[in-house]
């Protein structure tokens, strides 16, 4: 069982070298031994695509980037690189945010906040203190494909290169008993989560193509819950695509289902299977472009951060226990300001290059490629998955 919390993890868990994935040797949880189907499933097609390369990308000669990746000093001819670029979606609050403050405070990043609601990020950005010449806020709405189109023209405008792009936005509606639509009737988690990231993914590849800096990268944050080889992963409502019936069929709760598989609507089963599709298009992304354009393309889990606007939704009672109980039962709790720092290294660590990968940490806040449950690492779905998104974002 690939337990990406990890805090009991590191005395049961050994890494594996390079590409030969987490042998796990016995794993429990407060004593009691779990369930062999908890196990994590080994997918060996999918530890070969891993294998396959690493992404220390070419560094090819380019001409559309607005500033070189490389600034010619002329005092003492010494080369240094230029500040990097990075769109973070939903930077107003949360993981989103203390990326953005972890990136900007080395001075060597400008970031993009892309944010539904630009006055909450302006001010977000000055309460941590990022400095103002660090960032620019651009308005994005995830829940409407002509908003997500509208930033990417203001984006091109700008004239600013894109190096990396983290599509960090969410939304989680636990406690929705009838489901909420996004502009284009979406069922409001998946559309969000899963269906804007798509399009703005899509289109900014040939932005992220253009970028002459050595290493570019398109992040797109995942979750454990969504991953049915842990525990977490394992609390009713599980994650569970189907056969995509209802995604097909339009999510719109009319002539089809609001949910991915086609069943009843359940909020926070929305959550988690937009999670799988966020696992599964970064997976559908590797094996489409990696190769062609140098550009790496990776997921990640930063810890359980139980105290961000993500559970707003949540009754009460949860949001008061839910932090305590990851801190001294799950242990799986993080500080915003820890997963800040851990998504920042999946942006602009040179160690954290590879593509493909699924990341996580251990208790000791190291990183290690971790395994994704067999729903979210299986490449036939997340095929279909790319076909039938295409054709909902209007680009098939
Ligand atoms: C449902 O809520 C929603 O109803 C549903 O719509 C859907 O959204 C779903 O998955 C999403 O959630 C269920 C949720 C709400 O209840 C739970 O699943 C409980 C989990 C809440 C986690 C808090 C546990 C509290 C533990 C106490 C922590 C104190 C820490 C002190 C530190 C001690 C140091 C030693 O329920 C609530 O929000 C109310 C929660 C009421 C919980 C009652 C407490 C029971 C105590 C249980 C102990 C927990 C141990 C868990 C171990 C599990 C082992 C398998
Ligand atoms: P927050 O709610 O704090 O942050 C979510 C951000 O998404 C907010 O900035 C929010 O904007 C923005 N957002 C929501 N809807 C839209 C939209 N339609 N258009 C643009 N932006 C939008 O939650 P987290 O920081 O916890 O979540 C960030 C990511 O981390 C998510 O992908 C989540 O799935 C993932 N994650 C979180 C974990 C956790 O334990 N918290 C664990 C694992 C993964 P606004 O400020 O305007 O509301
Ligand atoms: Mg979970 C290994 C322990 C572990 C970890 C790391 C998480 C992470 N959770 C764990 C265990 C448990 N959770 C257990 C044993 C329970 C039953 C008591 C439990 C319950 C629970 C609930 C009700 N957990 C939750 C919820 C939520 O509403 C959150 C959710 O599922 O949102 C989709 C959640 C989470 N638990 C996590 C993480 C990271 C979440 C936040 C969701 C996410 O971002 O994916």
């Amino acid at each position: 069982m690939a337990l990406q919390a990890a805090s009991w993890v590191p005395s049961t868990l050994s890494i594996a070298k390079e590409g030969k994935g987490i042998a796990i040797k016995e794993t429990s949880l407060f004593g009691a031994a779990l369930p062999t189907s908890l196990k994590a499933e080994f997918n060996p097609c999918f530890n070969k695509e891993l294998r396959k390369k690493l992404s220390i990308s070419p560094i090819k000669a380019q001409t559309a980037a607005a500033t070189p990746a490389v600034n010619q000093s002329s005092s003492d001819n010494k080369k240094t690189l230029r500040k990097g670029s990075v769109i973070i979606t939903g930077a107003s609050s949360g993981l989103g945010l203390a990326t953005a403050k972890a990136l900007a405070e080395t001075g060597k990043w400008h970031v993009i906040m892309a944010c539904r609601n630009f006055l909450k990020a302006e001010k977000a950005a000055k309460s941590v203190g990022i400095p103002k010449e660090n960032y620019t806020v651009m308005h994005l709405d995830l829940a409407s494909l002509e908003s997500v189109r509208q930033f990417v023209d203001t984006f091109r405008r700008s004239g600013r290169p894109l190096d990396v792009l983290v599509c960090n936005a969410a939304v989680y509606l636990p406690t929705a008993k009838e489901p909420t639509f996004t502009a284009d009737g979406f069922e409001l988690s998946v559309g969000t989560n899963h269906l804007g990231h798509f399009l703005l993914s899509r289109l900014l590849l040939d932005d992220l193509k253009q970028s002459d800096y050595p290493q570019k990268r398109c992040i797109i944050v995942g979750s454990i819950t969504g991953n049915t080889n842990t525990l977490a992963g394992n609390v009713p409502p599980k994650a569970n695509l189907g056969d995509l019936r209802g995604l097909a069929g339009g999510l719109n709760g009319v002539g089809s289902s609001s949910m991915i598989d086609g069943g009843e609507f359940d909020g926070a089963k929305a959550y988690k299977d937009s999670k799988v599709c966020n696992m599964l298009t970064m997976q559908e992304l590797h094996r489409r472009y990696h190769e062609e354009t140098g550009i790496s393309f990776a997921s990640l889990y930063p810890g359980c951060i139980a105290e961000t606007g993500l559970f707003r939704e949540h009754v009460p009672l949860f949001r008061l226990l839910f932090p305590p109980f990851q801190k001294y039962i799950t242990k799986g709790y993080v500080s915003e300001e820890e997963a800040g720092k851990r998504l920042a290294q999946v942006v602009s660590d040179p160690s954290l290059s590879k593509s493909g990968v699924y990341w996580s940490w251990n208790n000791n806040s190291s990183s290690f490629e971790n395994q994704l449950s067999k729903e979210a690492s299986d490449s036939e779905k997340a095929r279909k998955l790319w076909e039938v998104s295409e054709k909902l974002v209007g680009l098939a």
